[in-house]
């Protein structure tokens, strides 16, 4: 019963879904006072983050196959790779504005501005690397759509070992699922009109670039929770009674990690 649903599904077909479940434009619609404070600009960069994530959680709910996985495998998927969805999200947003980060229509800033807050610009500069890579490979919505739904799909395989039937059960939907996008960023690449070779390449770079951005990611959590310790980043109760009240919604109890 499980299985049909995404095996039956074209790779074209694929594509269209995962391009209907992106979220829309954000605006912070907050009056940004500058010069930035420390405080400020740490301000709205989490208020913002707080907006994307409660929309991040309908975009992966929409990706074909992802509420069939286990409820245990849903949560664990987007604890594992919330930074890095948003990070590409930043890039492809950034992606024909040579060094700025336009976080959001009304909230764009350059290296600069990052001085202010201690740290940030070192992951400003990381962030705007890779933003002028995918600009160099001329990155194409079908394949940064692609891109997005690996990262989730990919975060924590390597991290999990399936104890039960249940969760064996999940990771191989997972893993099926996983062969659909990559068919789906194949087909993509297959629409541009390259050579075998250079679509093999493509696939090659588009890919490693992965690497790249769970490393930034990871400089990210490093540098949030220092943020953190000195009380700049403030919890936020409301994001985390919605993500609560999603995650408990369907009964069982996620393991805590
Ligand atoms: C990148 C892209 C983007 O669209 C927004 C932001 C805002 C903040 C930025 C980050 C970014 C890039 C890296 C930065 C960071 C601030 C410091 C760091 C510049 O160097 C991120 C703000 C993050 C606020 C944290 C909010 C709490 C998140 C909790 C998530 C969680 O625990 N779960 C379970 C995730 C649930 C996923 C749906």
């Amino acid at each position: 019963v499980n299985h049909v649903h995404h095996s039956a599904m074209s790779p074209e077909e694929f594509i269209s879904r995962i391009m209907e479940a992106e979220p829309p434009e954000i605006y912070l619609m907050e009056d940004l006072k500058k010069p930035f404070t420390e405080a400020s600009m740490m301000m709205s960069l989490t208020n913002l983050a707080d907006k994307e994530l409660v929309l991040m959680i309908s975009w992966a709910k929409k990706i074909p196959g992802f509420v069939e996985l286990s409820l245990t495998d849903q949560i664990h998927l987007l604890k594992c790779c919330w930074l890095e969805i948003l990070m590409l999200g930043l890039m492809w947003r950034s992606v024909d504005h040579p060094g700025k980060l336009i976080f959001s229509p009304d909230f764009k800033l350059n290296r600069e501005e990052g001085q202010c807050v201690e740290g940030i610009m070192e992951i400003f500069d990381m962030l705007l690397a890779a933003t002028s890579r995918f600009r160099e490979l001329k990155l194409q919505r079908e394949e940064y759509v692609c891109l997005k739904a690996m990262i989730l799909l990919n975060s924590n395989l390597c991290t999990s070992a399936p104890q039960t039937a249940e969760e064996l059960e999940s990771r191989n939907k997972l893993l099926r699922l996983l062969d659909s996008v990559i068919d789906a960023l194949v087909w993509a690449i297959s629409k541009m009109g390259l050579s075998t070779q250079q679509q093999t390449l493509r696939l090659g770079h588009l890919t490693m670039l992965l690497s790249h951005i769970r490393h930034v990611s990871n400089k990210g959590m490093d540098h949030l929770s220092t943020m953190k310790r000195k009380n700049v980043v403030l919890v936020y109760d409301l994001l985390l009674e919605m993500l609560d009240a999603n995650t408990s919604s369907s009964g069982s109890q996620p393991s805590s990690s």
